[in-house]
């Protein structure tokens, strides 16, 4: 008998600005990832702009995170850039063959995002975009044709660029109401086409990677708590209006799951890797899931004299827009500690003191699936929600044999080693219902905009130049990861 309940959910996930590309077609807007090029790494992504006097420009960023636009600036796509999400790896045209691979590999759920900007090209339009809304119900049926389930993603950090230009994004609460009115369309649409409904990809890495490189002025943590208050409204909202369109649908929260150990049996490393689970993980899991501000909130706040402005109600209606499920993505654990230490990790989103009981990735992400086990278990006893694992994999670099076979075998241990702490957790009483594994098709890093960075079953013939055929091959991982659905777990040799 396996250890996984017997309607477990198995499948893989990918986002829309990093799968999609037809970035300009059939009416769609433009988003941040459009004005922001690939990087590496140990350089950044760059989001590129006019300045006031028509000189080109550019800030490090990541598309949705980090640096700001001067005064004056506009954004703007330059003809000296190479941006690898206009392509991506045209999901757009090849939804098709992609989902008919999937089903192959016996997924019986598909996580993607529906890009806001392709059903309201500016975020705030009248009326949707009806080419938007006929790709998405194509690609829904194209999923249920094979008894696929799909779970989206409402927002996976692409918010249209012109909320950004003309509100200044989700720091105007404007922002809400926009994407409320967004969410009506989409429920309202695909309300027999979709049950499972994440509001906020990653939502915690506002507060998250805020501080993690570096000491950041009082305004920056106002705007993160601010933006976070906006979209907890939006999200409870949202779950609200969901709920009244269909009554089956099942909500969840998404939060970037990273487990956090603390450097030393030193008391003051304890406390401070307490600390920073209430801020980086626990503040929007409280909010969503247990539907109030923790009892610590006070204390994020006042380190940085942030005040968030709440209009009446807000609390209730965070109260009422509870989710229904937990999920969130895992891919590392990192160390916290109070003490001086000669050996960090310099990875793309991932510092601070290197645990010696632990191997790192090619781009220094820790491979823990213990920490997994851990987050699972602690997460499950705090929420008591069913969880879903909604992103999990390793980015890594593949290479193509002659005859034309990818033997990705260390991408194959990470996944079993992560499943069988998946196993262990359920052992231990805890309600996992799903696990859809990152990118199950190369596509576009989110954080260096790499292609180089893999994390697919399904290899994409496409380079971070903009090369390639885009022909889709199997990887040994395909195969593999057919016989773990099959065997519903067990079959992980
Ligand atoms: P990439 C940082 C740390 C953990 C997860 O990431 C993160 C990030 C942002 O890079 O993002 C999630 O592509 C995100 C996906 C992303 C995936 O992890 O940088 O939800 O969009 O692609 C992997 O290797």
């Amino acid at each position: 008998m396996s250890t996984f309940p017997k309607h477990f959910l198995w499948g893989g996930a990918i986002a829309a600005n990093q799968a999609e590309g037809a970035y300009n077609e059939d009416g769609r807007g433009l988003v941040q990832t459009d004005v922001t090029t690939g990087g590496t790494k140990n350089s950044p992504r760059f989001t590129t702009y006019i300045d006031k006097d028509g000189k080109p420009g550019k800030y490090a960023s990541m598309g949705h995170m980090g640096g700001h636009l001067p005064e004056g600036a506009e954004y703007a796509v330059l003809d000296t850039e190479y941006y690898p999400n206009h392509k991506a790896v045209d999901f757009y045209h090849r939804y098709k063959e992609d989902i008919k691979l999937f089903a192959e590999m016996g997924y019986s759920v598909f996580r993607l995002s529906i890009s806001w900007a392709r059903i309201f090209p500016n975020g705030d339009d009248a009326e949707p975009n009806q080419a938007g809304l006929d790709f998405y119900r194509s690609v829904f049926e194209e999923c249920r044709k094979y008894g696929i389930e799909p779970l989206v993603s409402i927002w996976h950090f692409d918010t249209p660029l012109s909320l950004e230009t003309r509100f200044d994004g989700w720091n105007n609460r404007r922002l809400v109401d926009f994407y409320v009115r967004y969410c009506e369309v989409i429920f309202k649409e695909y309300k027999d086409l979709v049950k499972y409904w994440l509001t906020f990809n990653e939502i915690n890495n506002t507060i998250m990677f805020l501080d993690m490189f570096g000491e950041q002025p009082d305004e920056a943590y106002q705007s993160a708590y601010q933006q976070l208050h906006h979209q907890f409204v939006a999200s409870a909202k949202a779950v609200k209006l969901g709920r009244a369109i269909n009554p089956d649908f099942m909500f969840g929260n998404m939060i970037c799951g990273i487990t956090f150990y603390p450097g030393s049996s030193d008391p003051a490393d304890i406390l401070l890797n307490e600390h920073a689970w209430q801020q980086n993980i626990f503040y929007c899991g409280d909010v969503q899931a247990k539907g109030r501000y923790g009892s610590y909130a006070k204390r994020l706040w006042d380190a940085h004299n942030v005040t968030i402005q709440m209009e009446e109600g807000d609390l209730e209606v965070l109260a009422e827009g509870m989710v229904d499920m937990y999920t969130f993505s895992y891919y590392m654990s990192t160390v916290i500690t109070t003490h001086e230490v000669d050996d960090k990790v310099s990875g793309n989103f991932s510092v601070g003191a290197r645990n010696p009981y632990l191997t790192y990735s090619d781009w220094g992400w820790a491979q823990d699936p213990t920490g997994l086990q851990y987050y699972l278990e602690k997460i499950y006893d705090r929420y008591e929600v069913p969880l879903m694992v909604v992103e999990n994999g390793l980015g890594a670099f593949d290479t193509v044999e002659e005859d034309g076979s990818i033997h990705d075998d260390y991408r194959i241990d990470y996944h079993r080693a992560h499943i069988k702490a998946m196993a262990d957790a359920i052992a231990n009483g805890v309600d996992l219902i799903a696990y859809t594994t990152w990118g199950c098709i190369d596509i576009v890093s989110a954080g260096t905009g790499e292609m180089r960075k893999r994390y697919g079953f399904i290899y994409v013939d496409m380079d971070d130049e903009g090369k390639g055929t885009m022909e889709r091959t199997p990887k040994a991982s395909f195969h593999w990861y057919k016989k773990v659905i099959a065997s519903n777990g067990e079959d992980l040799d």
